[in-house]
């Protein structure tokens, strides 16, 4: 195996040098607001701080589904928050969400605004204000919320483990490749194994732990996450993929994984969305078209 024991850690970490990578220029040990900045507030009731990430997309899924179901209080405006460039760190997100990543969602249909953040617990607030795709059933909903969680304390092994020292380390280290690479396969082999018993994750019907976990572990199968699909040999896990192939069919999905969205074909990217027309109006090739 590659060794990599050319360094000792010092006593005490200082933060002294960029860390390389990545995302080196937005990593900080420290939390709190870099600089001032309002957030942008549109007319709907629910504003959503966000880019199209996995941890993105499982919310815009869920309100295209919430708004397909026909419940009018979920129209949203969707703002642009390029993480990239340190927009996580201005006073009106951390105001939204104190630990400075995306998703955050202020819910602004009551007297006080509500702040919500963690895609997990947006997904529960939204189920539970709307009675939506969170089973009320004692077993079926803990089945639900398991998986929900499941997923919570499971991506950051894919998005922070493996994808991290695969695709965006500046340098490729066997060990923690291997590592991380084995816990995604164990992962992936679960879900498998679920979804050969299961039409969705919870059971027979679709909840908000197949929104969850499809951006991050559909994704994977598909191939859009980290160009790691042969060497996760992603095709192996046929339920997964079945699954995920189930829910790309989803027009709410599709339009879910267009909003906020900076890369792929122009006409998939909606990088605001603020009416539903928006989706045939004002996706990237349009807004290019009209020059
Ligand atoms: N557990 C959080 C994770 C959110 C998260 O990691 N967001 C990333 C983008 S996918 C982010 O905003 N990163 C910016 C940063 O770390 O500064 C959730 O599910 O909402």
């Amino acid at each position: 195996m590659a060794d990599s024991s050319d360094y000792t850690p010092p006593k005490v970490w200082t933060w002294n040098k960029e860390s390389g990578g990545r995302f080196a220029s937005i990593n900080r040990p420290i939390a709190g607001s870099t600089h001032e900045k309002e957030l942008p507030v549109g007319r709907h009731p629910l504003q959503l701080y966000s880019l199209g990430t996995p941890n993105g997309v499982k919310v815009t899924i869920m309100l295209e589904e919430l708004l397909a179901k026909g419940h009018k209080g979920a129209e949203y405006d969707a703002w642009l928050i390029k993480i990239g460039e340190g927009m996580q760190f201005g006073s009106g997100f951390v105001e939204v969400n104190p630990n400075s990543k995306i998703p955050a969602l202020l819910d602004r249909s009551g007297p006080k605004p509500i702040r919500v953040f963690e895609s997990g617990a947006i997904l529960v607030y939204l189920a539970e204000k709307f009675g939506a795709f969170l089973p009320t059933n004692p077993a079926a909903r803990a089945e639900c919320l398991s998986w929900l969680f499941w997923q919570m304390g499971s991506a950051p092994y894919l998005g922070g483990g493996f994808g991290h020292f695969y695709a965006y380390a500046p340098s490729k280290m066997e060990y923690a490749i291997d590592r991380f690479a084995m816990e995604t396969k164990r992962q992936l082999d679960v879900l498998d194994r679920r979804l050969a018993e299961s039409r969705f994750i919870a059971g027979d019907d679709y909840t908000i732990a197949d929104m969850a976990i499809f951006p991050w572990y559909g994704g994977l199968v598909k191939g859009w996450l980290y160009n790691a699909a042969e060497f996760l040999s992603v095709q192996d896990y046929k339920h997964v993929n079945r699954w995920a192939d189930m829910l790309l069919e989803r027009p709410t999905v599709k339009r879910g994984r267009m909003v906020n969205r900076l890369s792929g074909e122009p006409s998939s990217q909606l990088h605001e969305r603020h009416d539903a027309s928006d989706f045939e109006t004002r996706t990237q090739d349009k807004i290019a078209a009209k020059g």
